[in-house]
């Protein structure tokens, strides 16, 4: 239900169910998974694309497969299946590009937005479809909405479940670019590239200090980029960093 294709410094997740626009089902949840661990285990992979096969992203849960609340755990599957993804997703201390190449719906779009660098194509939609089939937004969208396109525009997403353009999303901040449709995958691959040419370690406790950051008090925070920066500065890229630019030379990072 998805292919991990690795090549140098740069891990590929694809999302692998056209014909049912890549919804998710529990053994797509397991692949996920597993695919990220053996990212977070490699430590040649520098930098993460994640995207989807056909014309769609994620049209989020597979509806076919869940026909009333009744005879299916919603928390349980949830707390398995879908939670999991999105921890890993975000405590990756790897950086993640996702290439949005078409609709995403539901958890499809929390995937997404779990994601720390979003690149969307031009035919990309985006749409809170939760609130269509009578649930309330998961897989961590009442986090992250808010969080990146402000309260009353996540209100507004979330309960009038409006399919939004990629250009719209943009605009309110839920994505970071919009190019030709055509041109995703190698746009959001080469921002991966990119990365990964960049100090990966430091990258990586970037976003780990931001999360933290997001849910601590000021104070907090200053604790912890004092203790992260104890670590980054344990590493050779950053000493690398330091030695290349007292000899005006442009850096070589290893990502270690
Ligand atoms: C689908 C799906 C789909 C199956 C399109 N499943 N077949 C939920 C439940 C329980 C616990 C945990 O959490 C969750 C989280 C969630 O994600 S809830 C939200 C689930 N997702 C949705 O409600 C989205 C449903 N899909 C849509 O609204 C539309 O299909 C979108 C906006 C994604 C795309 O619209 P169109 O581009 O107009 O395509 P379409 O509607 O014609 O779909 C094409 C085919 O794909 C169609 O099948 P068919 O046999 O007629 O060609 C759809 O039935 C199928 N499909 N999404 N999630």
């Amino acid at each position: 239900t998805i292919t991990l294709k690795t090549n140098d410094a740069v891990a590929t997740i694809t999302l692998n169910r056209p014909d049912k626009l890549n919804a998710f089902t529990p053994l797509m949840h397991q692949e996920l998974v597993d695919a990220l661990t053996i990212i977070e285990g490699d430590s040649h992979v520098r930098a993460v694309v994640l995207t989807g096969n056909g014309r769609a992203f994620c049209s989020g849960q597979d509806l076919t497969a869940v026909q009333t609340g009744e005879s299916i755990d919603y928390q349980a599957l949830l707390k398995e299946g879908y939670n999991p993804i999105i921890e890993k997703l975000t405590g990756l201390e790897k950086p993640i590009v996702t290439a949005v190449n078409g609709v995403a719906a539901g958890a499809g779009v929390s995937l997404a937005l779990a994601c720390d660098l979003k690149v969307a194509s031009d035919k990309a939609s985006f749409v809170q479809a939760f609130v269509h089939v009578g649930l309330v937004p998961d897989s961590g969208s009442t986090w992250f909405l808010p969080r990146q396109v402000g309260l009353a525009k996540a209100m507004e997403l979330a309960m009038l479940g409006e399919r939004i353009s990629a250009d719209e999303a943009l605009r309110v901040g839920l994505i970071n670019r919009v190019v030709p449709h055509e041109t995703v995958l190698d746009e959001a691959t080469a921002l991966a590239t990119r990365l990964a040419e960049l100090p990966t370690r430091a990258i990586g406790l970037t976003k780990r200090a931001f999360y933290q950051g997001m849910v601590s008090t000021l104070s907090e925070a200053l604790d912890n980029e004092a203790e992260l920066q104890a670590r980054a500065s344990q590493t050779y890229d950053h000493h690398e960093g330091i030695s290349a630019f007292l000899e005006k030379r442009k850096p070589q990072f290893r990502g270690k």
